[in-house]
């Protein structure tokens, strides 16, 4: 019996009459009760904005909002408070980045490197910053099993003027675990800045942003059992110093007229307007729960899953697992032969299994293997045995009723 399960009360509840099996963690995952209790609670007792009254219940939610923000710093080990921003995701967390500093730093001739396993929100940004400054943004291609293409990688960093790579972490759609070290480390030597897009590993393995000496970090709160519309940008202090603003309002500013204004301190700079103050003390919540676990445990758990529904699934025939690199997470996108991922995730979730079908916000990378759409299965803590059961006799039903 896995105990984590019963820290999650969605876990509890009938789909379709079926018990759920819950196979969609990496497109968000399931909240444990305390994180429930704790936006329950601010809302209950709590409610009052942050950074700007003196009574008692702003500066409570003030103080809760900052103790958010040191344990937000001390899961990433950033050195200071000053690097951690908060944003509403990821993808709000990037399109700062792109804003901020690519749009600002980077002109034409420059260069910045992604990959095509990027999610659009770590490709569609930096287009929008390369329409306004006139960069070029190149590709670092994917091989065949899912990992990257590392000697041209390598290679573009030799002859390119390449001056900030952008790189997913780990696939939400192959699993694929990048070389995230190696890529910061040659991307270093080369001049240029490194931004991470830890959407994906944040939840399954120790991100710590000194040792990996990454200039930029993004991830979301809500891959990580916490609330919807939370996000932590880190970036290095000397860089976050000399970006401007990305958005202009309150809580940024020291002095406003109305012909000129001079901005905030670091992190208050990056943080316009009235923040997700329920969702930033909540996840305080999220990183004690995350505190309380192993990430070998994790790590050795959730393996332990992969490998079992890798085999498994290798057993099914006409299906076909679309990413197979050798350091992979707990992610298994996968096509059956004669059968549409859509109609394969409606048949399921008649089963109470939810899987995600589509795109998964990655054309580029479903251009590359040839499809338009495959259907994904992620794992979790909260996952077992059972769930990778069921998944397999509701796929093999699937295959009966569609092929
Ligand atoms: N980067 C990666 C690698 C992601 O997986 C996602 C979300 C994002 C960025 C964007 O995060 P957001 O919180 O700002 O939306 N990925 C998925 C997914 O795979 N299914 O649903 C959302």
């Amino acid at each position: 019996m896995n105990n984590w399960r019963t820290l999650f009360p969605c876990l509890k509840q009938k789909v379709h009459d079926r018990d759920l099996v819950y196979l969609d963690s990496a497109a968000t995952t399931l909240k444990p009760q305390s994180v429930i209790d704790a936006v329950t609670k601010h809302y209950t007792f709590g409610t009052a904005n942050v950074h700007r009254g003196i009574h008692f219940l702003s500066s409570d939610a003030t103080r809760q909002f900052e103790e958010t923000r040191e344990s937000a710093r001390s899961f990433i080990n950033a050195k200071t408070h000053k690097e951690v921003i908060f944003t509403k995701g990821t993808t709000d967390g990037l399109n700062l980045i792109a804003n901020s500093y690519a749009a600002e730093f980077l002109k034409q001739g420059d260069v910045l490197l992604i990959s095509t396993m990027e999610h659009h929100s770590n490709i569609v940004p930096w287009q929008l910053a390369a329409q306004k400054a006139g960069f070029t943004i190149k590709e670092i291609p994917v091989l065949d099993d899912g990992s990257l293409d590392m000697n041209t990688f390598k290679k573009l960093l030799d002859s390119e003027n390449v001056k900030m790579i952008s790189i997913v972490h780990v696939s939400n759609t192959l699993g694929t675990i990048n070389p995230i070290e190696e890529i910061i480390k040659l991307g270093h030597q080369k001049g240029a800045v490194v931004c991470i897009d830890a959407a994906q590993s944040v939840a399954h393995a120790k991100v710590d942003v000194q040792k990996l000496d990454c200039d930029f970090l993004c991830f979301s709160l809500h891959k990580l059992f916490g609330p919807t519309g939370v996000g932590i940008m880190f970036g290095k202090q000397e860089l976050l110093e000399k970006m401007p603003p990305y958005q202009g309002g309150g809580a940024m500013i020291k002095e406003v007229t109305i012909e000129k204004t001079t901005y905030n301190e670091l992190p208050e700079k990056f943080e316009a307007g009235t923040p997700n103050i329920a969702g930033v003390i909540a996840s305080k919540a999220a990183f004690d729960f995350m505190g309380s676990l192993n990430f070998q445990a994790i790590h050795d758990y959730e393996e332990n899953l992969l490998n079992l529904a890798t085999e498994k699934f290798s057993q099914i025939e006409g299906l076909r697992i679309i990413g197979t690199a050798k350091k992979k997470c707990s992610v298994i996108s996968f096509e059956l032969k004669d059968v549409h991922p859509h109609d394969l995730g409606m048949l399921l979730d008649q089963q109470g299994i939810a899987i995600r079908t589509g795109h998964h916000c990655t054309q580029p990378l479903m251009k590359r293997f040839g499809v338009t759409a495959t259907a994904r299965a992620s794992f979790t803590i909260y996952n077992n045995e059972s769930d990778i059961d069921s998944l397999v006799n509701g796929i093999n039903k699937a295959k009966e009723l569609l092929s």
